[in-house]
């Protein structure tokens, strides 16, 4: 063993932060595994060396390091946790080559569809809240539509277990309902969407996500941090 009396870094660390939802997707799925994992809060306006170093094409959280290797990009993560642990637990995607794929077209819907909208409801990016609301209702529409089809009447999109689009939809919620708080409007509406509320109520309370998605209220705070720093950065420009 070393004696060398310095810290070895931990096998698996992710460099995030605790509102970032592309974050939140690696802890759910790190949890879902098992993995243990140390958690590097990036500061938001001042990336840290480490990001810079390891994602130096997005420098973009998160990034996982798994014995110092970076990988960047949630989506890849996801898939790379799954393939790493692949005997730890169940699975995040289907084996299933076609149900994957289905997964997949979704999940990059959701962050092509959901993601740009949020943002525009949140204040943090310029354009038109309405338009931004009815972007989200449509997108919600097709994955009510989807929920129906991936579950096949269980609980998740992944079946009986959270799985791949299950985490990345579960992760855009948080700021959903912020969003929703901030711009004054109702988005993830029961009466619309009744199949995607429940999933939504079930996903929340799943032992992987509980602790690790934060509260509505500390994200409209967090919220009107962001803007504050992202204002000041373009007032320096
Ligand atoms: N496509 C990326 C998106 C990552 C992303 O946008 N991360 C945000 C935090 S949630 C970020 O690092 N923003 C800082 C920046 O854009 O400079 C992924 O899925 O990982």
């Amino acid at each position: 063993m070393a004696s060398s009396g310095e810290e070895q870094p931990a096998a698996v660390r992710v460099i995030g932060g605790w509102a970032s939802h592309y974050s939140i997707r690696v802890y759910v799925a790190l949890k879902l595994k098992g993995v243990e994992y140390e958690f590097l809060q990036e500061v938001v306006g001042n990336k840290s060396e480490l990001l810079l170093k390891s994602n130096p094409v997005y420098k973009k959280i998160p990034v996982l390091l798994h014995r110092g290797k970076p990988i960047p990009e949630s989506m890849v993560i996801l898939q790379y946790i799954d393939e790493v642990w692949a005997s730890n637990g169940l699975a995040i995607l289907p084996a299933d080559p076609y149900a994957r794929a289905v997964e997949r077209f979704w999940a990059q819907y959701v962050d092509d569809k959901i993601a740009p909208a949020s943002v525009v409801l949140r204040g943090v990016t310029s354009g038109d809240k309405d338009e931004a609301a009815v972007q989200v209702s449509t997108a919600l529409q097709h994955l009510e539509e989807a929920f129906v089809k991936c579950s096949q009447g269980k609980s998740y999109f992944g079946g009986d277990n959270i799985g791949f689009l299950d985490i990345v939809l579960g992760s855009h919620l948080g700021w959903l309902k912020a969003a929703e708080k901030i711009a004054g409007v109702k988005v993830l509406d029961e009466s619309k969407f009744p199949e995607l509320t429940a999933w939504a109520d079930r996903f929340y309370a799943h032992h992987a996500v509980r602790d690790v998605m934060p509260e509505t209220d500390k994200l409209v705070e967090f919220n009107t941090y962001l803007i504050g720093v992202l204002k000041a950065k373009a007032s320096k420009k």
